[in-house]
């Protein structure tokens, strides 16, 4: 019996460049499956698991949670999921990552997404946001955006070069943001 192969996002880009937003919006158009791993480390902490407050705190310092928890958190949404279409919103965030996704999965990503954006434009974004983040004060906003570009960013070099990112100009509205997105998915459903 044929198994059909799962078709994997990487939503990548810096604190507050609106993956989350535009991941609801592909959501609803392409019926994806999205998984952010930021929201699935933060439901760790909240279920009280025995990492929860290692991940707390590597979240309040803006660091990278170890690899192989945020895998093995992905990994089993992605098996649980009749849905076989992801959205890995936030995540690899590192090549450590990266590698470590591709040799437990085994499987790389069909397409990833960048969202460019300015610091000034996700600092004010992420400063706005009011949710009640432990990260989102400027002092933790600070070090994300310096994670982000010095282990991030290699990652989305690591795709480009085989061809796999689009990068999408973050400036604007949402449904300006979205117009850029659709055409990616439009010809991937052609
Ligand atoms: N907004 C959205 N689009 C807008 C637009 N076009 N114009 C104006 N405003 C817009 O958007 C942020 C805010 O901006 C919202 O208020 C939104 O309404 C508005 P959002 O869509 O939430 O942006 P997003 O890119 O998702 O921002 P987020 O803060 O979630 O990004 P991060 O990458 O910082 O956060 P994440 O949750 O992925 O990770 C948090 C932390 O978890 C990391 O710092 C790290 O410590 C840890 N982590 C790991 O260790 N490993 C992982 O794999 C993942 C996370
Ligand atoms: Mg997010």
């Amino acid at each position: 019996q044929e198994q059909t192969e799962p078709f994997i996002t990487f939503v990548l880009g810096g604190p507050g460049s609106g993956k989350g937003t535009q991941c609801a919006k592909i959501v609803e158009t392409f019926g994806f499956k999205h998984l952010s791993a930021g929201d699935l480390l933060r439901r760790e902490i909240a279920s009280k698991s025995e990492y929860g407050s290692m991940i707390l705190n590597t979240i309040r310092e803006g660091k990278i949670v170890p690899s192989q928890v945020t895998v093995k958190l992905i990994q089993k949404e992605m098996e649980s999921s009749d849905n076989k279409k992801f959205l890995i919103d936030g995540f690899p965030r590192s090549e450590e990552n990266r590698m470590a996704f591709e040799k437990i999965v085994g499987t790389e990503p069909n397409v990833v997404l960048f969202f460019e954006c300015p610091e000034a434009e996700m600092v004010k974004r992420v400063l706005d946001r009011n949710e009640g983040r432990v990260d989102d004060n400027i002092d933790t906003i600070k070090k994300r955006l310096k994670v982000f570009e010095e282990l991030n960013l290699p990652v989305i070099n690591y795709y480009s070069e085989k061809g796999k990112v689009f990068k999408i100009n973050a400036v604007g509205t949402v449904d300006e943001i979205f117009e850029q997105v659709l055409p990616i998915f439009a010809a991937c459903e052609a």
